[in-house]
């Protein structure tokens, strides 16, 4: 066995994209706003849909699929994939832009929105941001705003089919005006929070917001 297969989280890609962060790489020093071009700088067009994990890709049916919502929050919520498809459903076309410069036009996906789960769990007034967590041990935070923009949403489908386990099946968050990787698939848990708390790619470099209109690739920007 290879050190990569017994430590998935701290892949080979991993300490690459670590690097990268260091160096600044991608990074064009241009910035645009939403609206005047429609590919962020730096990014390039993709028609294929490149698939990007740690190295695990964990198996979850989704009879065995469960989503726990819970912190900061008046109701925590605790569905099975039943209970979380008897959810308002939504569909909505958004772009995808990875920090590791490929972007995807006109992704349809279909399932819950961020704003429909904030209404069921209620936050407090406390609660500012929110972590997810995956069941391959992935996190990534978000500022509740980031959270609640009207485009985000707890997707099962992607183009008209259940979103296939390698992009994150069951259920994967999609964040449209952000750099994919806040996109947390195989979503497991989300926890809401009064003081923010970094993920995954967060503490090993990455922006902590992640624009891709300006650039915020990396911490150092
Ligand atoms: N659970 C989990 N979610 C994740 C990741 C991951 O490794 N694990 N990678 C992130 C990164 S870096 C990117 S670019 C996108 C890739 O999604 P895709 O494989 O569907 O293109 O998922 C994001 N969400
Ligand atoms: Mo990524």
């Amino acid at each position: 066995m290879t050190e990569e297969s017994d430590q998935p989280l701290e892949s080979k890609l991993t300490r690459t994209k670590q690097r990268w962060a260091r160096e600044g790489r991608f990074l064009t020093g241009k910035t645009s706003r939403p609206g005047e071009q429609r590919l962020p700088p730096g990014q390039h067009l993709t028609g294929d849909w490149p698939v990007l994990d740690l190295g695990v890709a964990p198996q979850i049916s989704r009879e065995r699929w469960r989503l726990d919502v819970y912190g900061a929050v008046e109701h925590p919520i605790f569905w099975d994939f039943a209970a979380f498809t008897a959810q308002p459903q939504v569909k909505s076309v958004s772009d995808i832009h990875c920090v590791t410069t490929w972007s995807r036009y006109d992704n349809q996906w279909e399932g819950l929105a961020t704003r429909d789960l904030l209404n069921a769990c209620q936050p407090r007034d406390e609660a500012r941001h929110v972590v997810l967590h995956s069941y391959d041990g992935y996190t990534t935070n978000l500022a509740l705003d980031d959270f609640a923009t009207e485009d985000a949403l707890l997707a099962h489908s992607w183009s008209g089919m259940p979103l296939e386990q390698e992009h994150g099946g069951p259920v994967r968050l999609v964040v449209p005006h952000l750099y994919f990787w806040k996109s947390a698939k195989w979503l497991q848990s989300i926890e809401f929070l009064a003081q923010d708390a970094p993920g995954y790619w967060e503490i090993r470099g990455y922006h902590n917001r992640g624009d891709p209109w300006t650039e915020q690739r990396y911490s150092g920007d």
